[in-house]
C-alpha cells in the first residue's frame, strides 16, 4: 500500500491564520492533484489540535511572546502563538483542501503539558498517536509526506516515519510542503535526507 499522509494543511498555518506559514496555503492546489491523481491507496491528514491552554503557548508564560524561547514540563520549547485550538476554524482544515478523499485523520497537541510536532508521538516520545499503528495494519510500505511546516512537524513526522515503519520507503514531497523559517526548511531537508527520507517532488508521483 502506498499513503499520502498530509501534515496540519489548516487555516492556523495558512496566511490570515494565528500561525501563518508563508506561502501555507499554495500547497492545497498541489496536494489535491495529488489526491486527485489516483495514484495513493491510502491518504491521511495530521490536524494540530490543542487545548486552549496549551503548554506551547507563549500565552501560557507571564511575560514571554510568541517565538520567545522558553521550557515545557522542563524541556526547551518555542512559544507559538495561540493556535489551532479545538473546535475553533483556525483549526480546521483549509476549505479548499480534497477533505473528502482523506480515509484517516490523525490530531494530536492534546496534551497542555507536552508539544507534538510529529504526528506519530509526542515530542518527548512518551506516547505515541495511533498512526503508526494505522499505517502498518495498513500494510504500508510507500509513505510520501507533505505540509505544513516543513521546519517542524512534517520533518518530525518524516524522521519518526523511519525511526517507527522501518519497512516503509519514506519521501518528503518538497513542493507541496512549505516551511515557516528558510533557513530552518533548508536544514529540515538535509536532516530528513541524511536520515533515509527521499526528496522528491509532485511530478515523481504524478502520472502525465
Ligand atoms: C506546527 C508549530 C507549532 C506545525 C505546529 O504544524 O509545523 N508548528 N505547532
Ligand atoms: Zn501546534
Amino acid at each position: 500500500m502506498k499513503a499520502l499522509l498530509i501534515i496540519d494543511v489548516q487555516n492556523g498555518f495558512c496566511p490570515g491564520g494565528n500561525l501563518p506559514v508563508p506561502e501555507g496555503d499554495k500547497v492545497v492546489p498541489v496536494i489535491n492533484r495529488l489526491i486527485e491523481d489516483g495514484s495513493y491507496d491510502l491518504v491521511v491528514a495530521s490536524q494540530d489540535w490543542h487545548p486552549a491552554d496549551h503548554g506551547s503557548f507563549a500565552s501560557q508564560h507571564p511575560g514571554a511572546k510568541p517565538f520567545d524561547m522558553g521550557t515545557l514540563s522542563g524541556k526547551p520549547q518555542v512559544l507559538w502563538p495561540d493556535h489551532c485550538v479545538q473546535t475553533t476554524p483556525d483549526a480546521d482544515f483549509h476549505p479548499d483542501l480534497n477533505t473528502d478523499a482523506i480515509d484517516y485523520i490523525q490530531q494530536k497537541g492534546e496534551n497542555p503539558a507536552v508539544d507534538s510536532y510529529s504526528a506519530f508521538r509526542d515530542n518527548d516520545q512518551a506516547a505515541v498517536t495511533g498512526l503508526a499503528g494505522y499505517l502498518k495494519a495498513q500494510q504500508v510500505k510507500e509513505l510520501d509526506i507533505c505540509g505544513l511546516a516543513t521546519d517542524y512537524c512534517v520533518k518530525f513526522s518524516a524522521l519518526d516515519a523511519r525511526d517507527m515503519l522501518p519497512d516503509a520507503k519514506v519521501c518528503f514531497i518538497e513542493d507541496a510542503s512549505r516551511g515557516i523559517d528558510p533557513e530552518g526548511v533548508k536544514a529540515a531537508i538535509a536532516e530528513m535526507r541524511e536520515k533515509g527520507v527521499a526528496i522528491i517532488t509532485s511530478r515523481d508521483v504524478l502520472s502525465d
